[in-house]
């Protein structure tokens, strides 16, 4: 078989490359190790930034998220007891993210790939990429115990932390930066009305607590919790009553709780591999960078890394262009390394880290004290969360 991009994975960033592509009449099959329910069932982002909104447009997949998302236009931040609203959409000239889970980004997608009657070979096992230092790249793997063969003239490794597209790279060809973080988030989904109609990310003495949602009657929580403890030993009474004791009196007083209907512990994690691009073969998505959840940057950064992809492969085919291939790298860099740099300090503000005492406690909370406060301060935390536009200053 032979296909202009053969595309791993089919979480986000493949879907979305492949639909973009598409759209652009360019032909693509994507390669996905999982099934399609279990790709489903991974609970992960929450919050859209507006490139990502205006991208899933693009890919003409943004009627549901419009109909059923959340305006967000602010935020609380919670330290020393009381709440503190960022107002982002006051200190950035009108820019708001929209609360729409990752799980409905990916059944949109899904559903209008099917409709497109596009291909995705499901349960790939054993899935290699091969040749990707020439121009004849192709991707193998086996399916219902035989051996296929895509031939393909690039591969776009959407495939994730624990991917194959990475770890093929030579390691002498590939630079990789990471820190890892000494704790990681309990989270629980449940069927409760939020807390807030905004999300709460709370310092508490005990440890960070966010309070986030999916819609109206659906609440997405997240506590910060050593990495030794075990779903086991997190009833949802415990956690409950952890959260609470994480949170402002009223909000403790207005939290409905209720059985969870999704737990999972996720370590946090920063990590960036450079270059993104290796002959043939580009890295997007997860697979490239991992940021840790406190300034959800991780699906957003993985929309633009494929809008950025999907227009170099454009210039390629219809400018007969290799110049958007040759910048990819550099040009995705730039836009990640700031979004890590705001997860990762947004992060220290945020959580206990085992090795510092009660005076990095009372940093935090005055460093908190002088950002709510402070109309430059607040503007910085805003203009970081809602994102940078695609093309942003030279
Ligand atoms: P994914 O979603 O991991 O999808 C990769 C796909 O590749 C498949 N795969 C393979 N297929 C074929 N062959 C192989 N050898 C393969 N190996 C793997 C996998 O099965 C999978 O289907 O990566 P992608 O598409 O790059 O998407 C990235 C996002 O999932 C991720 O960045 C976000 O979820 C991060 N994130 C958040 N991002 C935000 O922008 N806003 C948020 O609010 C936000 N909250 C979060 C988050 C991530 C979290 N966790 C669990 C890490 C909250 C949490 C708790
Ligand atoms: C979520 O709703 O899952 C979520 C929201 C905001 C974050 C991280 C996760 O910073």
């Amino acid at each position: 078989m032979r296909t202009q991009v053969a595309i791993i994975g089919a979480g986000p960033s493949g879907l979305l490359l492949g639909q973009l592509l598409h759209k652009a009449g360019i032909d693509a099959v994507i390669i996905e190790r999982q099934t399609p329910e279990y790709v489903l069932g991974r609970i992960r982002a929450g919050v859209l930034e507006q490139v990502c909104i205006d991208l899933l447009d693009e890919a003409g997949v943004g009627k549901r998220m419009h109909q059923e998302g959340l305006v967000h236009g602010g935020f609380d931040l919670l330290f020393k007891g009381s709440r503190h609203r960022i107002d982002m959409n006051g200190l950035t000239g009108g820019k708001n993210v929209m609360v729409y889970g990752q799980t409905e980004v990916t059944r949109d997608l899904m559903d209008a790939r099917q409709a497109a009657g596009l291909i995705t070979h499901y349960e790939a096992l054993d899935v290699s990429v091969q040749d990707f230092d020439s121009q004849q790249p192709k991707v193998r793997y086996v399916k219902d115990g035989k051996n296929h063969e895509i031939q393909c003239d690039f591969i776009a490794g959407c495939d994730g932390f624990h991917g194959v597209c990475r770890s093929s790279v030579p390691a002498g060809s590939i630079q990789e930066f990471e820190k890892v973080y000494p704790f990681g988030w309990l989270g629980v989904l449940s069927d409760t009305p939020p807390v807030h109609h905004e999300l709460i990310y709370a310092n508490s003495q005990r440890g960070f607590a966010l309070c986030s949602q999916r819609s109206t009657s659906r609440s997405r929580y997240y506590l910060q919790v050593p990495l030794t403890d075990t779903l086991a030993q997190w009833s949802d009474a415990a956690f409950w009553d952890e959260l609470r004791l994480r949170l402002d009196p009223q909000a403790r007083d207005h939290l409905v709780t209720g059985p969870s209907i999704e737990k999972s512990i996720a370590p946090l994690r920063s990590f960036v591999t450079e270059p993104m691009r290796f002959g043939s073969l580009f890295l997007a998505g997860d697979a490239a960078h991992i940021v840790p959840p406190t300034g959800a940057k991780g699906l957003n950064l993985a929309a633009t890394d494929v809008k950025y992809l999907c227009s170099a492969l454009i210039e390629f085919y219809q400018d007969k262009t290799q110049a958007g291939i040759d910048n990819y790298s550099q040009r995705c860099l730039r836009r990640i390394w700031r979004a890590e740099r705001f997860s990762w300090w947004f992060t220290n503000l945020m959580h206990k880290f085992p090795e510092n005492g009660p005076i990095v406690q009372k940093f935090q909370e005055a460093e908190l004290d002088y950002l709510v406060h402070s109309e430059s301060g607040a503007r910085t935390i805003a203009e970081n969360y809602v994102g940078l536009p695609l093309d942003f200053g030279a």
